[in-house]
């Protein structure tokens, strides 16, 4: 449970960093696609991480909470074209694991992976991962 200043201006369960509001989905793992249409349920989109003090807060809260987390970004439309797929933005910042993006068997979308101390890793969109949601606060 999150109170006070942590999560002001957030919904229930969600929690505040800078400007925004983020919810770590645990209980249903999804596809990638369909993690994106839950976030927009919430009027959220899956987290985009464009700054490295934004990685260090969703990294220290998803190791908290174990597990692998799908985020915002994609080359699902041209190879190796990583784009945050809310606004189209090509990444600027970013912190590949080692070896990462390998684009194994093919992997088009990005998650913060437990094995890569939770910096990025490309994997199978089609595959069911906890995620991240994020919305202004
Ligand atoms: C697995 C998948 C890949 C990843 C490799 C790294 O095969 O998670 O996405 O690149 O492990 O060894
Ligand atoms: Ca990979």
């Amino acid at each position: 449970m999150e109170f006070g200043c942590v999560s002001a201006g957030c919904p229930n369960h969600w929690i505040r960093y800078g400007k925004y509001c983020y919810l770590f989905v645990t209980r249903y793992p999804m596809e990638w696609i369909d993690a994106m249409t839950f976030c927009k349920t919430y009027g959220a989109i899956l987290a985009e991480v464009k700054s490295s003090s934004v990685n260090t807060f969703l990294r220290h809260e998803a190791r908290r909470l174990t597990g692998i987390f799908w985020l915002g970004g994609s080359d699902m439309f041209i190879e190796r074209s990583w784009k945050w797929m809310s606004s189209n933005t090509r990444f600027y910042y970013s912190t590949w694991g080692h070896g990462e993006p390998n684009d194994s068997g093919g992997e088009h979308c990005v998650q913060l992976h437990s094995s890569f101390n939770y910096a990025w890793n490309d994997a199978k969109c089609q595959n069911r991962f906890n995620f991240i949601c994020q919305k202004a606060a």
